[in-house]
């Protein structure tokens, strides 16, 4: 934890938050755990959470309404204190980064074991369940109240696939049953946030699944969605979260792969394992990070099929070494 957090608070005017390009369920939850717990404790700071556009089933978090786009800033605003949520370093910042780096003070709370500490106090457990964990521990059970637990209970959720990933801890566990007796809704939100899929959404992974290859008897599953595909059903980016899971899930998969075509024609790469790969070396390759079992990476190629060959190729070279045949 980072000792000194409240006192930093105390000697702030002017605090900002942010947390991951592209923001997922924990980085959303704990980004809006932190504004709730900043405006209920230290209502004289101004305080501002800085987000891109947030997926539609985050909006009933409490002040969800409040995130604001950082291209709206002036570039000479500066803050006191800023804090990084769920960020392995400071390029996942995005265009926030600039103001982090001038601010008097910086936090980071993060569980990326590639986060390498770039910011002045750091709290960071590599591969602690999620973020919002975290934020609990620095939180306190004492200060937690039903809008800040209904942030945590869903980032928590959403980055342990509802508790089944080998990152939920009985630590994450005791964390969650604690927020449950803060009254939220707690089956509403694992439906409607995490398990709820849009038609789309459902067609996105039917393609996904219908186009997928399999390498290795099985044990490695690859899937690319195209930018043609996307036009095809109106789909955004948004509309494919889930699908690596659920290539993941088929039986007999240690790894899997998922290419889609980002709006600058350049892929994003999803990948998952089930066993001891570590994926955080197949994804570093391409400069990106991540967890050993959950990890990403963006790519300019236009031949995704490629990427996914050479991913295969250093897949089975773990394989070899590990003694996985
Ligand atoms: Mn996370």
């Amino acid at each position: 934890m980072i000792d000194n957090f409240n006192e930093l608070l105390s000697n702030s005017k002017v605090v900002g938050i942010s947390g991951h390009i592209r923001p997922d369920g924990d980085c959303v939850g704990s980004c809006m755990a932190m504004y709730n717990y900043v405006v209920t404790y230290y209502p004289q700071i101004e305080v501002h959470v800085y987000l891109d556009p947030i997926p539609n089933i985050f909006k009933f978090f409490k002040n969800a309404d409040k995130i604001e786009d950082i291209h709206t800033v002036s570039a000479d605003k500066k803050f006191d204190l800023f804090i990084a949520l769920d960020c392995s370093d400071g390029a996942r910042l995005g265009d926030v980064f600039p103001f982090f780096e001038k601010a008097t003070h910086t936090v980071c709370i993060d569980h990326h074991m590639t986060n390498g500490g770039f910011a002045e106090f750091s709290y960071i457990i590599p591969d602690d369940s999620s973020t919002c964990e975290l934020v609990y521990n620095q939180f306190g059970k004492d200060k937690i109240t039903k809008d800040i637990a209904e942030c945590l209970y869903t980032g928590i959720i959403h980055d342990t696939g509802v508790f089944q990933y080998s990152c939920t801890t009985e630590s994450t566990m005791d964390a969650a049953g604690f927020l449950m007796t803060k009254g939220i809704d707690y089956s509403k939100i694992c439906t409607d946030t995490y398990y709820a899929k849009t038609m789309i959404q459902n067609r996105m992974l039917g393609k996904a699944l219908l186009n997928c290859k399999t390498y290795e008897d099985g044990k490695i599953i690859a899937a690319v969605i195209t930018a043609e595909d996307m036009a095809e059903y109106g789909a955004q980016s948004k509309h494919l979260e889930g699908i690596v899971q659920q290539l993941r899930d088929t039986t007999g998969v240690e790894v899997a792969v998922f290419l889609y075509e980002l709006e600058d024609g350049d892929y994003k790469g999803s990948t998952r394992a089930t066993g001891d790969v570590d994926l955080t070396v197949i994804t570093g390759t391409y400069g990106g990070g991540g967890h050993k079992k959950a990890a990403g990476f963006s790519v300019s190629t236009k031949e995704p099929w490629k990427i996914i060959e050479e991913i295969v190729d250093m897949v089975k070279k773990q394989f070899n070494e590990l003694g996985i045949n």
